[in-house]
């Protein structure tokens, strides 16, 4: 098939706030720098949902979502040295272009390099053009680099990270985004520190892996935050200490935490909603004097944070994390290569599996459910 269009199944947002259309379209052959790979699986983000309800600013349609996905490389365009065909790859939609001229990629401060971004925001690959064609011959928009709810995508080279062929690219496949970025978040974000105070708003996988990152780094008090109870049970197995349904509290959620549960609020709090009344919240109980708050959570277009100036007069600290700050060809292998070796376990992030790409309805519905952490869909 190298060098040739692609027939495949796909699933196509065409519109917002409607079901994903299971379509057959063509997936053109990687261009220069680019890979195209087989997905055989991928889970599904809340981001995903959030960009289908229309409420991602970049959102586009007709585009094909999905960006946490483990594949094996079908083809390599002109120039890939990095990947070859057969291996296997998580797709990143923080790339990391390792050039010498990247100030990014060489400063150790950050993993947002740039060198795609603009394009991958308008849904097209760096050339401006799309991989992506339906039954008719109209173009499909590209979706964070990744777009794996096809059963073949185009990615960038710099977008690839290649792992251990043996882990299970149906496990794997959960460092793509989720839970890589909660992890990260506590581990590279916030530094958080042995016999730290910590606070987790959402209690989805990205919140859990706050949690096990937590836990992990020493932390000897988390407080596990959601409006829905049935999360508090897996909140607790990955270590929390404290469960709050800030439904049921008579005062702001901030006033419990830094006052109640604890005396001066928690050395590092987290927002895994995308609620900005949250992320006010997840700020305002942190500690006097030193406290850290990382938003994590994806907010609706238009919506913005506010809080007191005086909050952050008296020593608290607003921060934010993309991809858990991981440098994503560099880390991702690395995680993978600690969870093949036991040392960080993430099976227990997948409460569903789902067979064929046209199963992803199936795993957007199951994401809406409340019960699901991570739906697998398996290609
Ligand atoms: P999810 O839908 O599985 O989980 C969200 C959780 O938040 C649910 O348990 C829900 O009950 C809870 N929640 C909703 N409103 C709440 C409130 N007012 N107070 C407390 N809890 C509340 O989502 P997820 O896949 O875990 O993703 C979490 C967020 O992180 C999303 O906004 C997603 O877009 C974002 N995200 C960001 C990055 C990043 O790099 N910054 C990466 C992945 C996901
Ligand atoms: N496109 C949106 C913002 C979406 C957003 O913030 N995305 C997160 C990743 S969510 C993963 O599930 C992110 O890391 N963004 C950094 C980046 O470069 O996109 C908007 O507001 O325009
Ligand atoms: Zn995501």
């Amino acid at each position: 098939t190298a060098g040739k269009p692609i027939e495949c199944k796909a699933m196509v947002a065409r519109a917002a706030k409607q079901p994903l259309s299971l379509e057959t379209i063509t997936v053109d052959p990687p261009k220069a720098g680019e890979v195209r790979v087989k997905v055989i699986a991928n889970a599904l983000c809340h981001t995903d949902i959030y960009t289908l309800d229309g409420l991602d600013p970049e959102g586009l349609f007709p585009s094909i979502l999905g960006h946490e996905a483990g594949c094996i490389v079908e083809s390599v365009g002109e120039g890939v040295t990095s990947v070859k065909p057969g291996d296997h790859v998580i797709p990143c939609y923080t790339p990391q272009c390792c050039s010498a001229q990247c100030i990014f990629c060489q400063s150790p401060k950050t993993n947002l390099c740039p060198a795609i971004r603009a394009s991958q925001g308008k849904g097209l690959m760096p050339d401006g053009t799309t991989r992506f064609k339906d039954a008719d011959g109209k173009p499909i928009y590209h979706f964070m680099g990744c777009s794996t709810m096809s059963e073949y995508t185009v990615l960038a080279e710099i977008s690839c990270a290649k792992i251990d062929e043996s882990a299970p690219l149906d496990r794997a496949c959960l460092f793509g985004c989720g839970v890589s970025t909660g992890l990260g978040a506590v581990w590279n974000t916030c530094k958080v520190e042995v016999n730290s105070s910590v606070a987790v708003f959402g209690l989805g996988a990205v919140g859990l892996a706050v949690i096990q990152g937590a836990k992990m780094a020493g932390a000897s008090k988390i407080i596990a935050v959601d409006i829905n109870p049935k999360k508090f049970e897996a909140a607790k197995k990955m270590g929390a200490t404290d469960t709050v349904d800030s439904t049921k509290l008579d005062k702001p959620v901030q006033q419990h935490i830094a006052g109640e549960l604890t005396q001066w609020g928690v050395d590092y709090s987290f927002d895994c909603t995308g609620n900005v009344q949250v992320m006010r919240a997840a700020l305002e109980c942190a500690h006097r004097g030193w406290g850290e708050s990382c938003v994590i959570g994806v907010a609706a277009s238009g919506h913005e944070i506010s809080t007191r100036p005086f909050q952050l007069v008296t020593g608290r600290v607003w921060k934010g994390t993309a991809f858990g700050g991981f440098k994503s060809r560099r880390d991702v292998p690395l995680l993978v290569n600690r969870y093949m070796s036991g040392q960080l376990p993430i099976d227990h992030y997948v409460t569903h599996e789902f067979d064929g790409v046209q199963g992803t309805n199936d795993a957007i519905d199951a994401l809406h459910s409340g019960d699901c952490l991570r739906a697998v869909v398996k290609y």
